[in-house]
């Protein structure tokens, strides 16, 4: 039986599943931190899926890689753009952007080797080899987040919101309390507050408190 390797350097095990697709050839490719484009009769990866021509049928499912927990997601009208909430962990709140669902590219975000725009410390000094090939390969290996925010910061000067437990959540429907328009993406884990991304198009942002 293939044991998965649990201590440094070769440990793949845990978070490091994220990463799985990048294990050695011959190794089980896992769906942990991915997000898939399937048949949604059957579940089997569809033609033109990155990984189609793999013989790992997880692998084959796969448009997106390295996802820490992208628990909210949606797409932006017109386009095959996925936009994706991805919920930090140490210090780092992530929005992904895959530009193209179907096309031979399969983005990877980074988790758990990167959070945010830069290395993940524990990981990078734990000299992991999932982690350490990847950041040879250096910024063209991974897909960097279209917008990131530190949880324990404002997310602009005029935030009203308190900061700390903050994570990256999902779309507000029009007409919501919290928010008088809808949005994507949004904050609301515990301290009750908002954060509207006014379009994909804009990077503007702003702090909006729950009623
Ligand atoms: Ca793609
Ligand atoms: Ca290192």
């Amino acid at each position: 039986m293939l044991m998965t390797p649990l201590t440094p350097p070769t440990a793949e095990g845990g978070a490091l599943r994220a990463q799985s697709v990048r294990r050695p050839v011959g190794e089980p490719v896992t769906l942990d931190g991915t997000v898939l484009r399937v048949d949604p009769d059957t579940g089997a990866g569809l033609p033109g899926n990155p990984y189609y021509a793999s013989a790992d049928p997880n692998a084959r499912r796969i448009i997106a890689t390295g996802l820490r927990n992208p628990f909210r997601m949606t797409t932006r009208p017109g386009t095959s753009e996925l936009w994706v909430g991805d919920v930090g962990w140490g210090t780092w709140e992530e929005v992904n952007r895959i530009a193209v669902g179907d096309d031979a590219t399969a983005e990877n975000f980074g988790w758990p080797c990167y959070e945010g725009a830069a290395r993940q410390g524990g990981y990078d000094s734990a000299n992991l080899n999932l982690c350490e090939a990847l950041y040879a390969e250096g910024d063209a290996a991974r897909t960097a987040p279209y917008y990131a925010y530190n949880h324990s910061a404002k997310v602009v000067p005029t935030d009203p919101c308190p900061t700390g437990s903050s994570s990256i959540a999902g779309r507000l429907p029009t007409g919501s309390r919290a928010c008088r328009t809808s949005a994507i993406p949004r904050t609301r884990y515990r301290k009750r507050c908002s954060l509207r991304a006014s379009a994909p198009s804009s990077r503007r942002r702003r702090g909006v408190c729950a009623a």
